[in-house]
């Protein structure tokens, strides 16, 4: 059998493009000219990720500035009994979207700062107000939506005409929730704990008590 010899392999050619700036999202068509066997390779650059989280400069709202707690579910700050919070979302991910996890189809593109309440003893319904932000949303445990805020302004927003609010959504006692803020800027988010009465006043809810309507019953 006859061999070609080494000699009448043509040597390959090499052309380069690099470096070549492109836009981000964005398709681009290349068109190799050839006349047998070749490899291509295609290698993107791209923008540093400086405050490195996760998010390369150009996608972050605060390229210098990684996220505080709160940015994703497993971060939630928690909100101490019937208290609130100042946040400010500016430099926080949007990671509650209608396709991340946890998510909704209700998410709207804004930033999420998460929280997390676990309810009281009495606790029979909860209180859940924005002042300054998009909308809010409630989620169990686990990260399943519960229910979204309207756009009811929150009477505490005085000058601020942007807010949401769900007031009165029933909770179990002694229960974790989350609570997902959108918002792009600062905000103030309120939880109230509507508990249970205490109907013969001995210091125990009517939920939590044996006899709610008898005092000191044993
Ligand atoms: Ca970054
Ligand atoms: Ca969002
Ligand atoms: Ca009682």
């Amino acid at each position: 059998m006859a061999h070609c010899p080494p000699s009448a392999v043509p040597s390959p050619t090499a052309l380069s493009l690099i470096a070549f700036p492109v836009a981000p999202n964005t398709l681009y068509h290349i068109v190799v000219e050839a006349d047998a066997e070749f490899i291509i390779s295609v290698e993107e650059n791209d923008s540093p990720d400086s405050d490195n989280d996760g998010l390369c400069d150009a996608a972050d709202p605060c390229p210098n500035q990684a996220p505080g707690a709160g940015d994703v579910f497993a971060t939630a700050v928690d909100i101490t009994l019937s208290g609130g919070a100042v946040g400010d979302a500016t430099c926080y991910s949007n990671a509650y979207t209608d396709v991340s996890t946890p998510g909704d189809a209700s998410a709207s593109g804004d930033h999420d700062v998460f929280y997390s309440y676990t309810t009281g003893t009495c606790a029979l319904t909860l209180d859940v107000e924005l002042c300054g932000g998009d909308v809010l949303h409630l989620l169990d445990a686990s990260g399943a939506h519960l229910a979204t805020g309207d756009a009811t302004l929150p009477a505490f927003c005085g000058a601020i005409t942007n807010g949401s609010s769900l007031l009165a959504f029933p909770v179990a006692p002694n229960t974790l929730y989350h609570i997902v803020v959108e918002a792009d800027a600062e905000f103030i988010i309120s939880v109230e704990e509507n508990d249970s009465p205490d109907s013969d006043n001995d210091g125990l809810c009517d939920a939590a008590d044996p006899c709610p309507n008898q005092a000191r019953c044993r």
